[in-house]
């Protein structure tokens, strides 16, 4: 039944496709949302042609997209201090007895519930509410998850129409159930320009415990779309509450050269620490590059799915030499939004694309920019942002995966955990076992970048690249890890990979040799190489890199870089272990699991630290 002051803004088109929708759930919802925000009209839309483009056309119309030279390619610009996620500004809000790692802000749900209804009152006046229906994971399979975004930005629904698989004929499916997430966002005042005016009142509140999330005063799409970083944290609850997995995961299928077989990987890496570069190592298929749900299969494998079925990437530095495969995708036509890079003559342009002739001048994140403009602070603007990103469908790759739609997911035999890390963790080592790779996951850290707001530079623990959004107690989320690989009859095999080891300040490898790691793990896991045993895990043996770096690249890979690139750093693996104690000893209720390794490393890395008299071993020196 529509009644109240939703059925006085609704038009009939709106209405129809509410009622078809059957559930009353969702009405209510959008009741009180449209009591609280009063908007002037609301929008409600199906996965009809006709309703996607509305979208597409309406965010042109509004200018909060601009249409660029290439055929569908536009571009959006957020405000000057809304670049990335916010971590500050996102609480989740804690109901009394809850109580959460102290990574995680959170604010005592009462009291939040008020503020952010407070800052969302008449937040849409004389705007157009729009709502929209999406599957998380593919549809018509037990991993979607219903998700209904109400937003009074054309850029979020726009993106969204981009990155999700539409649900509204899913959300016939419940029917009637009230079992789904809805997101509400408003991205406040906008100014002339079409930037959030009110970026100090900029909150994002995760109502867990409602399957709620309120974001307001944002447009950049990790505080403001939905179905992203809100729904994993609102899925994380979900999944550790029940039994499976939801993670900041890639999922891709490699193809080992010569072979007929696809062996699937997922991958957890912080922000800008390789996730989508990985996803589109080429020669491989992605199936996706940023969340994953993975639950066991009856056979008792672990099966993953994408669930979103685009790319929201970070654009800096993809140039035809490191990324070829998305280069080209962006320097030809089709449906594509770029946010906060240079645009002049309605040409885009981005930092490390690898062109030469960037213009002195055009319009950036900061307006409009020339060359030499200064912030408030004095800095140098340069001429686009270094989180500035491209969002695009997955179908527009040619390197996409055939099954990245499989309802049924695909079997995971292989997950990594790579950070961004300078001088401590080997380029690629197996995990010893699965309890041994919760810990690998569990210790992963990564020095900061510009995806979020802060200093850059800076090392971080970010526990499986999900720190940002556990928002469940560490040792829970931990814990469920552990039991979710228990039950697995073939668990995959977990692997820590570093793309980001220096010496003497250079990188000890090329962007592209993140392919053979990728290649050796596939291998192992098929039983292939044989592998030298250390303390922090299996590592790889030099005849084996070598021959795939031949028959890769053709390349001779020296035993001087092998030597260096896979010593085992003692003294820094020590270090590290000295940080995930700090870490950790104020989590209760730790697996013992975690400690028990912790500790068996630490002991084996003294005694030979204090056997050999050095900081460092090659590999040699582990081979009995
Ligand atoms: C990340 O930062 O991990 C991203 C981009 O994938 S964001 O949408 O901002 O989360
Ligand atoms: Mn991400």
């Amino acid at each position: 039944m529509i009644s109240g002051p939703l059925s006085k803004v609704l038009d009939k088109p709106s209405r129809d496709k509410l009622e078809v929708l059957g559930n009353q759930n969702v009405i209510d919802q959008l009741d009180v949302f449209v009591k609280l925000c009063k908007p002037a009209k609301v929008t409600v839309l199906d996965e009809s042609p006709e309703d996607v483009t509305y979208i597409r056309e309406l965010s042109l119309k509004k200018g909060e997209e601009i249409a660029l030279k290439m055929e569908g390619h536009t571009i959006h610009f957020d405000g000057y201090y809304d670049l990335a996620r916010d971590k500050g500004s996102t609480k989740v809000l804690t109901p009394p007895g809850m109580s959460l790692s102290k990574e995680i802000n959170t604010i005592a749900r009462e009291e939040g519930l008020k503020e952010i209804l407070g800052l969302m009152d008449s937040a849409m006046k004389g705007k157009e509410m729009l709502v929209k229906f999406y599957s998380l994971g593919p549809t018509n399979s037990r991993f979607s998850l219903c998700a209904m975004q109400v937003t009074d930005s054309c850029y979020v629904a726009h993106s969204e129409d981009l990155l999700y698989r539409q649900g509204y004929e899913q959300f016939k499916r419940l029917k009637g159930d009230k079992d789904f997430f809805t997101f509400l966002h408003s991205a406040g005042e906008l100014d002339e320009k079409n930037v959030t005016k009110n970026y100090g009142n900029r909150r994002i509140y995760i109502d867990v415990t409602d399957g709620k999330v309120y974001s307001i005063n944002n447009q950049y799409a990790g505080n403001s779309v939905g179905l992203k970083k809100l729904a994993l944290r609102l899925a994380i609850y979900k999944a550790n509450h029940e039994d499976w997995l939801s993670e900041h995961m890639l999922l891709m299928g490699v193809h080992p050269p010569g072979k007929k077989r696809i062996t699937y990987f997922a991958g957890a890496y912080p922000s800008a620490c390789g996730k989508t570069s990985t996803a589109m190592i080429p020669g491989q298929s992605i199936v996706g590059d940023d969340i994953a749900y993975l639950k066991k299969d009856d056979e008792g494998y672990c099966r993953g799915v994408n669930i979103e079925q685009g790319i929201f990437g970070i654009i800096q530095d993809v140039n035809l030499i490191d990324d070829p495969l998305i280069y080209k995708s962006l320097t030809t036509p089709r449906e594509l939004i770029f946010s906060n890079v240079l645009i002049s003559d309605d040409v885009p342009y981005w930092l490390g694309m690898g062109r030469s002739d960037i213009p002195d001048k055009g319009l950036n994140f900061s307006g409009e920019w020339c060359k030499g403009k200064k912030d408030k602070d004095g800095n140098e603007i340069p001429f686009a942002h270094g989180n500035a990103r491209y969002t695009m469908r997955l179908s527009e790759l040619e390197n996409v995966d055939p099954r990245y739609n499989d309802p049924q997911g695909v079997i995971v035999e292989g997950i990594f955990y790579g950070g961004r890390d300078s001088d401590t963790n080997v380029p690629i080592a197996e995990a010893l076992s699965w309890e041994h790779g919760v810990y690998v996951g569990a210790t992963l850290e990564s020095e900061t970048t510009t995806a979020t707001i802060g200093k850059t530079g800076i090392r971080k623990q970010d526990p499986m690249a999900n720190i940002d959004f556990v928002v469940v107690p560490l040792a829970t989320y931990l814990t469920n890890h552990l039991k979710f690989g228990k039950k697995l009859g073939h668990k995959p095999r977990i692997y820590a990979t570093n793309y980001f080891l220096r010496y003497e300040g250079s990188y000890t490898n090329t962007k592209l040799d993140k392919k053979i790691w990728v290649l050796w793990a596939e291998g192992r896991v098929k039983g292939e190489y044989d592998a030298i045993k250390t303390p922090i895990g299996m590592i790889p043996q030099y005849k084996d890199l070598k021959q795939l770096f031949k028959t890769v690249f053709n390349r001779d890979y020296r035993e001087e870089e092998y030597i260096q690139q896979f010593s085992i750093r003692m003294t820094k693996y020590l270090e590290k272990i000295a940080r995930m104690e700090e870490l950790y000893k104020y989590e209760p209720n730790m697996p013992k699991e975690f400690w028990e390794i912790l500790k068996q490393q630490k002991r084996e890395l003294q005694e030979l630290k204090v056997r050999t008299g050095l900081d460092t071993l090659p590999p040699i020196s582990f081979i009995n």
